[in-house]
């Protein structure tokens, strides 16, 4: 059975689409994320800060793209990613794994609150404040190695 990684040479790297939700202008972590994200064997195409849904969706669409990974830093990230993961149903786009890290919501809350919250929203991994870029790739790396092995099952 052939089975696709982003380690395997011999099929192109998963593309992903990377920004920074809403009228958000924190830079510094999403070119840290698209650097790693490439040297961990991604195709990033980032859009930077101050990305609305349409246009992440709209990239990933133009892409083909396998995940959306937004982030989101000022706190109103529940407010930026409300019907997120159902415009992405409307657009065609059921199959995309969405990630959300940042801080995604105003002060210091309980972080198992928050990441229930945008669970339910839509979003399939919830990362907290500071974590790793390195914990987004294995996710990342795990979640489409399972789709793949799924898909193959059936
Ligand atoms: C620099 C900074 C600014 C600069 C941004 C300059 C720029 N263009 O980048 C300026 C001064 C403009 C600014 C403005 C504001 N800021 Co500011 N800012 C910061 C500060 C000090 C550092 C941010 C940073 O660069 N961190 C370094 C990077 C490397 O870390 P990072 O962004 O967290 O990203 C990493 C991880 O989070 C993770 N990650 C992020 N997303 C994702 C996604 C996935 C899928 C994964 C796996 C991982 C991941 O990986 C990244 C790389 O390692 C933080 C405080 C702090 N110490 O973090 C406040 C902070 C983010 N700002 C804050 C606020 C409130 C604001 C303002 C609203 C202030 C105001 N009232 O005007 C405005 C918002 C402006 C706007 N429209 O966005 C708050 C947010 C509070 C909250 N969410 O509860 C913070 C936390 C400060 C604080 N403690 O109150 N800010």
């Amino acid at each position: 059975m052939k089975t696709e990684t982003p380690n395997d040479s011999s099929t192109p790297p998963p593309t992903i689409v990377l920004g920074v939700i809403g009228a958000d202008c924190h830079a510094v972590g999403n070119r840290i994320l698209e650097r790693l994200f490439k040297d961990g064997g991604f195709k990033v195409v980032n859009l930077g800060v101050m990305v609305s849904q349409e246009e992440f969706i709209s990239a990933a669409i133009e892409t083909g793209a396998r995940a959306i990974l937004v982030s989101s830093l000022y706190g109103h990230g529940e407010m930026d990613c409300q019907g997120f993961r159902e415009k992405c149903s409307e657009a065609g786009l059921d199959e995309i794994l969405l990630y959300i890290g940042g801080n995604l919501v105003v002060g210091k809350t309980d972080f198992s609150l928050v990441r229930e919250k945008f669970l339910k929203m839509g979003f399939d991994q919830v990362f907290p404040p500071g974590a790793a870029p390195e914990e987004g790739i294995a996710a990342l790396k795990e979640d489409l190695a399972r789709r793949i092995v799924a898909k193959a099952g059936n």
